[in-house]
């Protein structure tokens, strides 16, 4: 009987506290809304993904581990989303069809009340930030195991869009299909990067089935849902979405496997004070002795940390490169700027892809 009247205080307790957490919502989306207006008369993006970080590490340090992080990250993506979406329902393009790791990557920044748009390519996506029929696009930029996604680095180069955002996302693959049993598989589609990325289980356990790539991992989840003696390699989610059996659990060769995505927008974001930030540039370089030391020699003079070189074909001439360099910074700092306009001057080409919050890095 104790034990009941004990069970009733606390749930009466845990009553009051929703209702304030609902009366603090509703302060919040208040205030929200009043930025709505400020904003579209001073012409600033509904979407500020260095306020939404800034934020989120302020929430994370008071929170001191007590509230499980995980939860609390996906709950304030979503009251961001809902803030979001009153000020208006941002349109985002992604690597389609459905249920893609692209898919997942951009529910997790962009969260449950935003309008997903799969596209079919990499290029339809930067083409749409420019019609601005989306407002964002999120785009696969490098894999830990398997390097970068060359084409995004060439479309970075060819259009004139900003990099606003990062995201880190852990890759799981699955072999799925309509089949129960690996034995009845004799065809295999999947993406070329997800073959990559499962090498091993493929050689041990499909090296007699014939393989056909596909434009995107749900495609080849789609594709299999059709079919007898075929399995795919997919997200989890593909597998609920096209009612597959998952065969074989975490197939890929490294269990460490992540991807970075990019968000893309037609224009910059404001920056924030109180956040680390990351810079990416592309740069082309004479053919002469030197010519690469000197180009990244600023950044040991100026004391920037390089996070990341990657040399990239121009395609205009053999043997000619471009160079995608990161770093940790913001092109409004001092030392950036200063660092930046020494490697312009010793450039052929030169141009600046974006500054925007860097994300936790999966190191
Ligand atoms: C808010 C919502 C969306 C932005 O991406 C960043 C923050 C928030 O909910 O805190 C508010 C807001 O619109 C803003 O600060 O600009």
């Amino acid at each position: 009987m104790k034990k009941f009247s004990q069970f009733k205080r606390i749930r009466k307790e845990i009553d009051q506290i929703d209702k304030n957490i609902l009366k603090l919502l509703h302060k919040r989306i208040n205030l929200v809304q009043e930025l709505k207006s400020l904003k579209i008369s001073s012409n600033i993006s509904v979407y500020q993904p260095s306020r939404e970080k800034e934020i989120l590490n302020s929430i994370i340090k008071l929170n001191k581990n007590i509230f499980p992080e995980k939860s609390l990250y996906n709950i304030f993506t979503e009251i961001f989303s809902a803030s979001r979406k009153i000020q208006s329902k941002l349109k985002i393009g992604y690597l389609g069809p459905q249920a893609t790791f692209t898919h997942l990557a951009a529910l997790k920044i962009f969260g449950s009340e935003s309008l997903y748009i799969p596209f079919t390519t990499i290029r339809d996506i930067f083409i749409e930030v420019e019609t601005e029929y989306i407002d964002f696009g999120v785009v696969p930029i490098e894999n830990s195991n398997e390097g970068v996604v060359g084409y995004t680095m060439d479309l970075l180069i060819e259009f004139n869009h900003s990099i606003v955002d990062e995201i880190y996302l852990e890759i799981a693959h699955h072999l799925v299909s309509t089949e129960k049993d690996l034995n009845r598989i004799k065809f295999l589609y999947a993406h070329p990067q997800s073959i990559a990325q499962c090498r091993i289980f493929i050689e041990n356990n499909l090296s007699k089935v014939k393989i056909i790539e596909t434009t995107s991992t749900s495609e080849a989840a789609k594709t299999v849902s059709k079919k007898k003696n075929s399995a795919a390699l997919a997200s989890k989610l593909a597998a609920q979405i096209y009612n597959l059996n998952i065969i074989a659990e975490n197939v890929q060769d490294n269990i460490n496997n992540y991807t970075r995505f990019l968000v893309i927008s037609k224009s910059p974001l404001l920056p924030e004070k109180n956040i680390e930030y990351k810079t990416s540039i592309v740069c082309g370089i004479k053919d002469r002795p030197g010519a690469l030391f000197e180009l990244i020699k600023p950044f040991n003079d100026y004391k920037i940390n390089m996070t990341k070189i990657e040399s990239r074909p121009t395609k205009k001439k053999a043997w000619e490169y471009m160079f995608f360099i990161d770093f940790s910074g913001k092109i409004t700092n001092k030392k950036v700027k200063k660092a930046l306009a020494e490697i312009e001057k010793n450039s052929t080409y030169f141009k600046i892809l974006g500054s925007y919050p860097a994300a936790k890095g999966v190191k």
